[in-house]
């Protein structure tokens, strides 16, 4: 390849493994000593070692926590997770400094101030409880229990939805949906009619050429996902990157295609027609298997490489170039989906389909290389009583996002700010800090401001846990049970999540808040079980597995029913309307939507202003990592990318410190400028999850920028009712001058 990416390329590659091993495998760092989490052995062997599963992302990777009495020595990778593989990234070996940290939340608070302030004072859990059950009692009495919400993100989650749905709320959602996965999850529905899983069911043992849209592995470090990544490219997989930014992965790419914001699509519609003009596409599997060729192989026509190249701003040789890596790899190609799909609204549906279609095209969808089927062990539930009939929940009564999977977080918060379609009074929030997931903060607290009610569920004071009128402090995920974990992918599994030291504090686990509260409420018979073993022994005993070994173990690896791939031969009914994978959506046609992928150029940032974009530190997830005692010493703060020209041309240089700002009178910073050739001049970039302004977090308030107090512009997807993120024009100034006009 005469590219010159290529001779990038190849220099870089040393330096993925040397990020995945950093994601993989940070030492443990002085700070551990200095906060009492590893201590001289002599030589010893440590008192116990406990398997258990990780909560700092939700990959939920296997760990063996080595315990001294009540003192979490280490955590090391477990051995037979999957998605571990005897490896922890750097987040996941912090988790312990968790427990010990002296921010956390330590016990149930009423609030005392005004709703915003921080002010609380203790509480019993029995006083909690009674308050919370009289607002939601009367919230149901006045408005229905559909003026009830759950918004949680987390293992110890589906305990509470219970207890809610169980309630009569049919208004429980994640922003793991509505702010992250939703538009792929459709796109990849509409045209497989299959909901794609997590872990991603991506071959990388297999492949012979990887694409990447945005997806920054290495940055965004999925533990067994950095390392097949890694496994790959050693194998001599090639790669083939999207990202304006010169990522860490970008680095290594074969062909790097450093495409202008929001113009993906433009040359996924080039690859199209590529392969349809060149009829390099597998025949044999598209004239088995889908539907609708016709249809697009009209639609790409006119959308060749040069018109793409002008769209995307990156060469048509280099488009062709890629597209022909993928001609002499397939069918073993991996088109990545992404995760964090959620970046410009209704062509974040369209950019999956083309995904999904170009997928289809290279006869990569369950073949070797491409994707895999995946399985999830089957453990029966716990025995219940029927649920109640439920309303519709606020997207189905309003009629919008036809397509979406689940309840949107945004759809739940526009009814509480203006009472429409129903008015919704009372939120129950777990595990996610609605403050900084969702984008325009002005939103959230005016719909905050509306609530009769709003309960809290956290570990650590953050923004949101300000808000609440009652915080319900959780254990740390080291003391707690939770709900099994029921792995998909191509290893199904179920692992047990308990507890490797006991709480030093007036804490509790979400399944017995979501019991005593649910008792509280009178839905008590949903949680039939006195003790939380007779709930896990239950389940495991129903699929013929023991808790016992669990314990012992932590995992357990249940056979494979399905083979991993679909035989040539074999005929299958896809769960689409037409049982065959829907190149033209017929069901998109009939909402009104375009059936086949449309580019829409993406607008262009106003003089002086940047696209603000965001992404991931392999030493942070979100905004919950940011205060954990070792990962604020290893990597306190985040920075503001920015072009050597972009500089230049408002006087700025590498270091200093700068506020950025929207039009809106929003601000952030200061933080530090890192004047870079990564970046194009178009936009500036962060790290997520920084910036925090709960005081409460000691060694994370005021460190940084935060890009959740800047996006204020968003826009929804109609199909999945994602909220694009990537929508928001901001400005930078030096931070000593005054405010930016
Ligand atoms: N360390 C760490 N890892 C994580 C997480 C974490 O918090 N920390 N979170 C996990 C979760 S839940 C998620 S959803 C994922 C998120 O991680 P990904 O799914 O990888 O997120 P993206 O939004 O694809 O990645 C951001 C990249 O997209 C680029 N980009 C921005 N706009 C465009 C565009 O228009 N086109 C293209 N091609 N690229 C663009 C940015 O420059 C940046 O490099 O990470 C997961 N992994
Ligand atoms: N601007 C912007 N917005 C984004 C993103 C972005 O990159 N930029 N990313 C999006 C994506 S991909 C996702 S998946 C979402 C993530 O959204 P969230 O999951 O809301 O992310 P966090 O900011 O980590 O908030 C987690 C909250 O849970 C608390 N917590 C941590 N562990 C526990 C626990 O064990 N129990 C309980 N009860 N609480 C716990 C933390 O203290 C924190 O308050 O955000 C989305 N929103
Ligand atoms: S990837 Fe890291 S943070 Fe996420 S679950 Fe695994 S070890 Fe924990
Ligand atoms: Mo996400």
């Amino acid at each position: 390849m005469s590219d010159g990416s290529m001779r990038i390329a190849r220099r870089g590659f040393l330096k993925v493994a040397a990020t995945a091993a950093a994601a993989g495998a940070v030492g443990v760092p002085a700070s551990a000593r200095a906060f009492g989490l590893t201590e001289d052995l002599g030589g010893l062997p440590p008192d116990r070692e406990v398997p258990t599963f990780c909560e700092l992302c939700f990959w939920n990777c296997g760990v063996v926590a080595r315990v001294r009495k009540n003192r979490v020595l280490a955590l090391k990778g477990h051995p037979e997770y999957p998605n571990a593989r005897g490896k922890l990234c750097g987040r996941g070996q912090a988790g312990a400094a968790f427990v010990t940290d002296e921010d956390r939340l330590k016990y149930p608070m009423i609030r005392v101030g005004k709703r915003g302030e921080g002010k609380f004072r203790r509480a019993g859990w029995g006083e909690a409880y009674k308050l919370v059950a009289e607002k939601f009692g009367a919230i149901k009495a006045q408005h229905g229990p559909r003026a009830l919400a759950l918004f949680y993100h987390g293992t110890g989650g589906p305990m509470l939805r219970t207890m809610m749905v169980a309630y009569g709320s049919p208004n429980y959602a994640g922003p793991s949906y509505a702010q992250c996965k939703g538009a792929r999850n459709v796109g990849y529905d509409l045209t497989f009619g299959e909901h794609l899983p997590s872990p991603e069911p991506l071959d990388f043992d297999e492949t012979r050429c990887m694409v990447l849209f945005g997806s920054h592995l290495g940055e965004n470090a999925h533990n067994s996902q950095v390392q097949d990544f890694v496994k790959a490219r050693a194998r001599g997989a090639r790669l083939v990157v999207l990202d304006h930014r010169f990522s860490p992965v970008a680095q290594k790419a074969d062909i790097w295609l450093p495409v202008r914001p929001g113009t993906d699509v433009a040359v996924l519609l080039a690859w199209l027609h590529l392969f349809v003009t060149r009829g390099t596409f597998d025949r044999r599997f598209v004239q088995q298997r889908t539907v609708g060729f016709e249809q697009l192989a009209k639609h790409v026509e006119p959308f060749t490489p040069e018109w793409a190249a002008n769209q995307a701003g990156v060469p048509a040789e280099r488009i062709v170039a890629a597209y022909q890596l993928m001609v002499e790899a397939m069918p073993a190609v991996l088109i990545h989906p992404g995760r964090h799909t959620s970046w410009y609204g209704e062509a974040d549906t369209h950019r999956a389909r083309a995904q999904a279609i170009l997928t289809a095209l290279l006869g990569a969808w369950w073949r070797p290389g491409g994707t895999h089927r995946w399985e999830r062990a089957n453990v029966p539930d716990y025995p219940a009583p029927d649920f109640p009939d439920l309303p519709p929940d606020v997207d189905k009564a309003a009629g919008r996002f036809k397509f979406a999977q689940e309840v949107t977080t945004n759809g739940i918060r526009d009814a509480t700010r203006t009472g429409q379609p129903y008015a919704v009074k009372g939120w129950f929030v777990h595990g996610t800090n609605l403050i900084q997931s969702m984008p325009n903060v002005h939103e959230t607290i005016e719909a905050i401001q509306k609530l009769d009610s709003l309960v809290v569920c956290d570990v650590q004071p953050t923004e949101i846990t300000q808000w609440a009128d009652v915080v319900l402090p959780e254990d740390i995920y080291l003391e707690r049970y939770d709900d099994l974990a029921i792995g998909t992918g191509k290893i199904p599994y179920v692992g047990l999540r308990q507890p490797v030291v006991q709480s030093p504090h007036d804490t509790r686990p979400a399944w017995r808040i979501a019991k005593e509260l649910g008792t509280e409420l009178g839905v008590g018979a949903y949680f039939d079980f006195a003790t939380f073993d007779e709930y896990l022994d239950t389940r495991l005993s129903a699929a013929g597995l023991s808790l016992a070994k669990l314990k012992v173990n932590g995992i357990v690896v249940v056979p494979r029913k399905t083979p991993l791939y679909l035989a040539d031969d074999q005929d299958f009914h896809f769960h689409t309307p037409s049982g065959k994978i829907e190149l033209y959506s017929q069901q998109l046609a009939d909402a009104g939507f375009a059936p086949l992928p449309i580019y829409q150029p993406p607008p262009q940032a106003p003089p002086g202003r940047f696209r603000l974009l965001y992404g991931r530190n392999p030493l942070h997830t979100f905004g919950r990592t940011q205060n954990n005692p070792i990962l604020a010493d290893l990597d306190g703060t985040n920075r503001l990318w920015m072009s050597p020209a972009a500089a230049r041309s408002l006087g700025l240089r590498d270091g200093q410190p700068v506020m950025v700002a929207n039009d809106h009178g929003d601000e952030t910073g200061p933080m530090a400028l890192k004047v870079t050739e990564r970046m194009p001049d178009w936009s500036v970039y962060m790290v997520h999850g920084f910036g925090h302004t709960a005081r409460g977090l000691s060694r994370a308030f005021g460190k940084g920028g935060s890009d959740s107090a800047l996006i204020d512009t968003y826009a929804v997807d109609p199909m999945s009712g994602t909220t694009g993120m990537r929508t928001q024009f901001v400005k930078v100034r030096a931070a000593r001058e005054g405010r930016v006009s």
